[in-house]
């Protein structure tokens, strides 16, 4: 019998989901409690994640309610251990390479989409930085320059591994962002961002981007319509609390 593991996250939310994806590659056996993450229940921060922040697991000890944690268990965070711990625990989804070069093109990936992809999706679409979607498309070059030269397959070749658990979210959310121009960011950026990224010059990175969202794990735990809609509303709420402390 494998320890039981229970995945607390949210539906909506991309770092959670790229846990979730991780799971259903391997297929794992794992309990998925979604955590309310506008009004968190006060077990959440004390018995499983000091920080109030999802994703996280509890794994290992008896089998209990979710809101009801075992003290036996052992309670861990942060997506990027979280993927990587799903990996070794389940070595036959090939999710980190053994050969320690491609481990290493695995995190090096990773980083790269973090820092130069996903952190000016997320000055661009919060806040609406001035030249954060320029920043977005010389990251996406950046990608795309990692990319095997095959132009066929995954983030470091044939195997689907973690460096694509952690892009799928980024290239979902960024490509609803300049497709449908939803975000804080002026409209004809969207429509500047989206014309780059159609360029012919940027086509193995499309092919990428298209493979990995249709890929089954993938498409079970992000749906562009369904995360579109969601992304509707987080707009709307910063725009309501912006609106709220502009008037106090
Ligand atoms: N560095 C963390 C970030 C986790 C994070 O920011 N989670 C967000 C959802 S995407 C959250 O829980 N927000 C709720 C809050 O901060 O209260 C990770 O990669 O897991």
């Amino acid at each position: 019998m494998p320890e039981q593991l229970t995945l607390y996250g949210h539906r909506h939310s991309s770092t959670s989901m790229i846990v979730a994806i991780a799971l259903s590659e391997a297929k794992a056996e794992h309990t998925f409690y979604e955590v309310d993450l506008r009004n968190k229940p006060a077990w959440f921060a004390e018995n499983i994640n000091p920080a109030g922040k999802v994703p996280a697991i509890t794994y290992g000890g008896p089998t209990v309610p979710p809101d009801q944690p075992s003290p036996q268990s052992t309670k861990l965070a942060e997506s990027l251990v979280l993927v990587e711990l799903v990996a070794d625990l389940h070595p036959a989804a090939g999710l980190l390479p053994s050969d320690p070069l491609k481990r290493a093109k695995v995190r090096f990936f990773v980083t790269t989409v973090q820092t130069r992809y996903l952190e000016p999706y997320f000055h661009w679409f919060a806040f609406g930085r001035p030249g954060a979607w320029r920043e977005i498309y010389e990251g996406a070059r950046a990608i795309q320059a990692l990319l095997p030269e095959s132009g066929e397959g995954y983030a470091v070749g044939e195997e689907f591994t973690t460096a694509d658990c952690v892009f799928a979210p980024a290239a979902g959310r960024t490509k609803i962002a300049y497709e449908r121009g939803i975000g804080r960011f002026p409209p004809e950026e969207a429509v500047q961002l989206r014309e780059l990224m159609d360029a012919p010059e940027m086509a193995r990175f499309r092919a990428y981007v298209g493979r990995v969202l249709e890929r089954p794990s993938v498409k079970a735990n992000f749906g562009e319509d369904w995360v579109a809609e969601g992304t509707k509303v987080v707009v709307e709420l910063f725009n309501q609390r912006d609106a709220a402390s502009a008037s106090t």
